[in-house]
């Protein structure tokens, strides 16, 4: 194992590199911008190299500085956790070409898998079903019109140096191929720098179901089964599980050998992702997610197998330790991703203070999260907080874990998504596992606050309403300016008396 390792990123993903760094006996190396000076991630870690100001531009994804603090530090290789610079074939390269470990898939891997339609190429080569379509960018408008009209509308076009749903568009019918391609042409230019375009059969209502590999230097490839992670909003995931309430055994066997062929394709190393969209029993190959993805935990959870620890040792030339068989699935395992949004307004970005936390605990739950009383939450970085994770024998038992969880849960001073997740659980689809990626089209009252139409729950809140505004005097003799909530006598988490009880 090497001595020490520079984590390339912040937040909850850092700190799960640092814990991974502990038990491995690796000296961990944070960097940090100057909003996250002090920082959990910074706190956690053995050692913390200054980046610069808080812009991303200047601080994570800043590469030269990257490198000055790996030299400083001393650090022997490079995580770059997800986001960021993650993907990126260029930074890999200039970590090699430092004389330093990348840990991640060779730079040859994520370019032939950043590039949409060279991984479509790789994956037909290799057996992987593809959705039916083209493996090469389209000329013009007028050979998009004639593909189309061979495959039948509806069909989508895609950037072919996209991914993630960016530069994507729905042609319904052949009046409007020219249109959309001339579209999609500039916005793929305008977002990649590259205007190539090709186009494939739109699929209507499939599921995102994905397999996770795992690849080491000596020729070794094992899947670890699959992630459902069709709950989504605008290509952000909002709840990941393991195992799908839909597949079956056999199904599980022919996307992970399918996904096992796309890892050997491009011979990857590492902890890599393989992205379907599964339909009545078909699937197709989508994209393949070079790095360690923000829901490894479920898999963890339910194959009871460290994939940072993985990585790490792949890293540094070990072989896996397990072969296809010896890897076994146990229980369900539900993430919920906490981000300071509001699902009331639109999931509006939030911000603000931490000025109350009180996490879950208990059987089955995992927290992983970088969440501190009096943290600043800004508009910097990702809004994503934290990861909840609830694992029982059964989904059933899972989904009441999780409840248990979320309500134990309390995040004063930010908005959170957390009253989002609540209601998630509740709904009769998701308990049913009927799930696809139009979940939430077609539940757009999860995206409002739960209706108060219990009449006691409205009766004993007239009751506190009523109550305060006669108890008002009290409670503004409580010093205004030090209350976290500017005085307005009201917190969720501090109890400001009972109509019973003297004040
Ligand atoms: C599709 C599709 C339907 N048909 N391709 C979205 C992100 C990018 N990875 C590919 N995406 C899609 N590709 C065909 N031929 C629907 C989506 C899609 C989607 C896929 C996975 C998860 C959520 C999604 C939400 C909207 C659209």
């Amino acid at each position: 194992m090497f001595e020490s390792l520079l984590i390339a990123n912040r937040g909850e993903i850092a700190l799960r590199i640092v814990r991974a760094c502990r038990e491995l006996g690796v000296r961990s190396i944070a960097v940090y911008s100057d909003a996250d000076r002090r920082a959990p991630h910074v706190l956690a870690a053995d050692h913390a190299v200054r980046l610069g100001p808080a812009p991303s531009a200047e601080s994570y994804l800043n590469i030269e500085r990257l490198l000055a603090a790996a030299r400083e530090s001393g650090a022997a290789a490079v995580h770059p956790g997800y986001g960021f610079l993650a993907e990126r074939a260029a930074f890999a390269r200039a970590v090699e070409d430092a004389g330093l470990v990348f840990v991640g898939p060779t730079p040859d891997t994520i370019d032939a898998m950043g590039d949409k339609t060279e991984a479509r190429r790789r994956m037909e080569a290799a057996g992987v079903p593809i959705v039916p379509g083209v493996v090469d960018p389209v000329a013009d408008a007028a050979a998009a019109r004639a593909i189309a009209d061979d495959l039948g509308y509806p069909v989508l076009l895609k950037a072919a140096a996209g991914g993630g749903g960016k530069g994507m568009r729905v042609v319904e019918a052949a009046d409007d191929v020219e249109r959309a391609f001339d579209a999609a042409r500039r916005e793929a230019e305008a977002a990649f720098g590259d205007g190539a375009v090709y186009l494939e059969k739109y699929l209507a209502g499939p599921r995102h179901i994905e397999i996770q590999v795992l690849g080491d230097t000596h020729g070794n490839v094992v899947h670890l089964g699959e992630r459902e992670c069709s709950i989504q909003r605008r290509h952000q995931k909002l709840v990941e599980e393991a195992p799908s309430p839909v597949l079956s055994a056999e199904d599980r066997a022919r996307m992970g050998e399918a996904a096992v062929r796309a890892a050997r394709a491009v011979a990857y190393r590492g902890a890599g992702t393989v992205e379907f969209l599964y339909e009545d029993g078909d699937f197709y190959f989508l994209e393949m997610n070079t790095r360690i993805q923000v829901e490894h935990p479920v898999t963890e959870l339910v194959t009871g197998i460290d994939l940072v620890q993985w990585q790490l040792r792949v890293a540094a030339g070990e072989a896996l330790a397990f072969a296809q068989d010896d890897v076994a699935f146990a229980g369900h395992a539900i993430e919920c991703r906490i981000t300071a949004e509001d699902p009331d307004r639109g999931f509006l970005p939030a911000t603000g203070k931490i000025t109350h936390l009180r996490l879950p605990a208990g059987p089955g739950i995992r927290w992983d999260g970088g969440l501190v009383e009096g943290q600043e939450i800004g508009l910097h970085y990702d809004p994503m907080l934290a990861k909840l994770i609830a694992h029982a024998p059964t989904r059933p038992e899972a989904i009441a874990r999780m409840q248990r969880a979320l309500d134990e849960l309390e995040i004063g001073g930010v908005d959170t998504s957390a009253d989002f997740h609540r209601r998630v659980m509740r709904e009769p689809d998701f308990r049913a596992g009927d799930l696809s990626i139009r979940y939430l089209d077609e539940h757009p009252e999860l995206l409002e606050p739960a209706p108060l139409d219990d009449p006691l729950a409205v009766a004993v809140a007239a009751a506190l309403v009523e109550h305060r505004e006669r108890t008002r005097h009290r409670v503004q003799r409580v010093g205004a300016k030090d209350s976290p909530n500017g005085g307005s006598g009201f917190s969720p988490w501090r109890r400001a008396g009972w109509p019973w009880e003297d004040a």
